[in-house]
């Protein structure tokens, strides 16, 4: 499918041709040291005698250990693990009317993009299907400089203003005593935290649902989160909101599945994304705007500078203007997607900010960071932080600086260099600050319209079906299962009760306590100090329910089932038929498939055939696929006995995956719990090679899974 690459454009070349002068290509070449000398022994260190003590003069071995020594740079703080892609944004429609931003204006550009997609809380070796917030940042090489959009895959935050993020990360991390656990929030500190914070219960509903255990990191909404300003070329302000839509639609697996890749392969969703890439399946978003008229930003019953809430689609409908497509998978991953440095503060003219208080402090953090992450003020020189646009300034120096400035002149105003390089006035393309009129007072304090803390919290719980609604109750039961202390998880039963009572209740009864009587949460937020901290407050929403907000009603979901992994449970004597037909129909559909048999290298099919293996019954396991297959033949009396395959179905079966069986492959589902049936997605035919059948399982399948299977809570 490679031949499914695209050319980038101009801009996207142009990033390209950047990158392409630091790639190192060592085809054919000698080794040598950093100095450019080549290297006649890179095995054996220089010694006194061939058993003798090694001598300093080694300067080729000192060189080596001492580049060695200094390979890591600290992870970041937040979102240490990643994922990298290249990849172009393409503008559908030119947006003039909102913003003067010229990648949002002229539809036959292609931006070239950089996208890094992580999790928050673990170390860069930690799990990928840890529950949590992904964060979806992406860098626009635009040819009026760098913007980036750093957002997460859930559109709200659990605080409102930045003075309380590094106590949100201290209480998420592993505690302090013993680095315990490793990325996960179900411990003491997160949640004594949390059921202190009520204005966390929105976000917290979100990181409950499935959304925080995604099925691939190609499969998530993105957003980016705050409110933001589009700026027209007349100085018009309008509020925008930013969503990304998965052109695969929205997924998630379950939380026992989530546990179980974790031990399988910690590595799924970076070898998934890094798999879709090298196959030339390109990932893509829709890139979508809810735009709200500076007139109206006292028409909604929340604040909309308030980074808990959320504008429904239903009261302002996003409008899709542009498609990002992921095409090349980074060359080097510490260079590209480790050096990446982000900053919500990177705009260009056309893109400005709202008075967001968490936004407000991110504008001072991102730079803050990287100088003690990448060690330099000179970050914005390494290759894949470069604009593509002119750089031009009197800012000099610093460690590992790459640029020679020529000349005598460092500052401006300045005559003897012929007052270069010039400011820019607006009209030829200056960055001029949205003109906002302010005034007044200098308080540390709240607005009291950031005091609603539950009613989109109920929002978000009432717009699940009822399975997505489960799924909640079975994370907080565990998240707070785990949480030693009893008072914290009382307390945070308190503030459930608040989003919804049943909720409270189902979560109590997991727990063996009783829902304690209302208790007036503190509002730390709203008011100048604790003495006149205020209770938050619950205010009626217009909008009951939220089709968006839930993953199986989503009206972005598609049928599609392109990259799904299908495993085919083989053993030698396998119908040929059975699998080719099943095979050939998949893989039409855009699907993957394994198969999956007692031994690598290949197996004899019925019809004598060498049929290639793709994995072992010792490598596979059902978390890793979507959806299982049984072909006919003499297969099945191999499998019928064997552990790992009635391991394999039995998970298959618990996770909700469709299931088919064909011929004689029926007969390997009778010791598991997958009984055919048809009504419970586990789907059988006697006649091989059917195509009805083929066709009835990938629509199925298309569905993702069978969530009627599930039991409820
Ligand atoms: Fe942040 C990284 C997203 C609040 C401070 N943040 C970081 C990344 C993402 C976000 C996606 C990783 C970028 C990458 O891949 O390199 N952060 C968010 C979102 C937030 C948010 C969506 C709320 C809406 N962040 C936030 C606050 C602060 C920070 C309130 C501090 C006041 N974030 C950071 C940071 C990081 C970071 C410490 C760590 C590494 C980095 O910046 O480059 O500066």
């Amino acid at each position: 499918m490679k031949d499914k690459k695209t050319n980038n454009s101009d801009g996207a070349n142009a990033k390209q041709t950047d990158l392409e002068r630091n790639r190192s290509n060592a085809d054919g070449q000698f080794m040598t040291t950093d100095q450019g000398l080549k290297i006649n022994d890179d095995n054996n260190q220089l010694k006194a005698g061939e058993r003798g003590s090694a001598l300093l003069e080694d300067f080729i071995l000192r060189e080596k250990i001492t580049h060695f020594d200094h390979e890591r740079i600290p992870e970041r703080i937040v979102h240490a693990r990643g994922s990298g892609a290249h990849g172009y944004f393409e503008l559908y429609k030119p947006m003039g009317e909102f913003t003067k931003a010229k990648f949002l204006n002229d539809t036959s550009v292609k931006t070239p993009i950089f996208i890094r997609i992580s999790t928050v809380a673990g170390s860069r070796g930690s799990t990928d299907l840890a529950r949590d917030v992904r964060g979806f940042a992406i860098k626009f090489y635009t040819q009026e400089g760098n913007y980036d959009l750093v957002g997460n895959n859930m559109p709200v935050f659990f605080i409102q203003d930045a003075m309380k993020f590094p106590d949100l990360v201290h209480a998420v991390k592993g505690e302090p005593h013993n680095e315990i656990p490793q990325a996960a929030s179900a411990h003491d500190t997160f949640w004594d935290f949390i059921s202190l914070m009520p204005e966390s219960m929105h976000m917290i509903m979100w990181t409950m649902s499935d959304r925080a255990i995604p099925r691939s990191l190609r499969m998530m909404e993105g957003f980016g989160v705050h409110t933001f300003r589009f700026i027209n070329d007349k100085n018009e302000s309008h509020f925008v909101k930013f969503h990304w839509k998965p052109k695969l639609g929205t997924h998630a697996v379950v939380w026992d599945e989530a546990q179980k890749i974790s031990g399988k392969n910690s590595d799924f969703h970076k070898l998934d994304l890094w798999e879709a890439i090298d196959k030339g399946d390109f990932p893509e978003w829709e890139l979508g705007v809810q735009i709200i008229p500076e007139a109206d930003e006292h028409k909604f019953d929340f604040d909309l500078l308030d980074p808990t809430k959320l504008v429904p689609e239903e009261l302002v409908p996003v409008t899709i203007i542009g498609k990002m497509v992921l095409d090349r998978n980074p060359d080097n991953f510490f260079a590209e997607t480790e050096q990446i440095a982000f900053h919500p503060g990177h705009v260009v003219p056309g893109i400005d900010f709202s008075n967001d208080p968490l936004l407000q402090g991110r504008l001072f953090s991102y730079t803050d960071t990287q100088l003690s992450r990448l060690g330099s003020p000179n970050f914005h020189e390494i290759p894949i932080n470069r604009t593509i646009a002119p750089m031009h300034n009197h800012q000099r120096d610093g460690h590992m600086r790459q640029e020679i400035n020529p000349g005598r002149v460092s500052y401006h105003p300045n005559s003897l260099g012929g007052g270069c390089p010039f400011q820019a006035k607006a009209s030829e393309g200056g960055f001029t600050s949205y003109d906002e009129r302010i005034d007044a007072r200098k308080v540390r304090a709240r607005s009291t319209s950031f005091a609603d803390h539950f009613s989109q919290a109920t929002l978000f719980y009432n717009s699940q079906t009822d399975v997505e609604k489960n799924h909640i109750i079975k994370a907080l039961r565990f998240e707070l299962g785990k949480v030693e202390t009893v008072a914290i998880r009382k307390r945070t039963l308190g503030l459930l009760d608040q989003v919804d009572p049943t909720l409270a209740k189902k979560v109590a009864e997991g727990l063996g306590l009783e829902v304690p009587q209302p208790e007036k949460p503190m509002n730390h937020g709203v008011g100048a100090d604790a003495d006149d901290a205020q209770e938050p407050i619950k205010k009626t929403q217009k909008i009951k329910n939220s089709d968006a907000l839930s993953m199986v009603k989503n009206p972005t979901l598609t049928d599609t089932i392109a990259t799904r992994q299908i495993a085919f449970l083989c053993a030698a004597g396998v119908t040929g038929k059975s699998v080719d037909t099943m095979k050939k129909a998949l893989e039409d559909a855009g699907a993957m498939v394994k198969i999956v048999a007692p031994h690598l290298g290949s197996i004899k099919t019925a019809e004598g055939k060498d049929l290639a293996v793709d994995q072992s019954y010792m490598i596979a396991a059902s978390v890793l696929f979507d959806g299982v297959f049984i072909p006919d033949g003499e297969n099945a009396a191999a499998l019928k006995d064997m552990d790992e395959v009635k391991e394999f179905i039995n998970d298959s079966f618990k996770h909700c995956k469709f299931i088919a069986a064909e011929g004689t492959g029926v007969d390997v589902l009778k010791n598991t719990d997958a009984k055919p049936d048809a009504d419970a997605g586990v789907l059988t035919n006697q006649n091989v090679g059917d195509q009805k059948f083929v066709k009835n399982y990938i629509a199925k399948l298309g569905t993702h899974r069978f969530w009627e299977r599930e039991k409820a809570v």
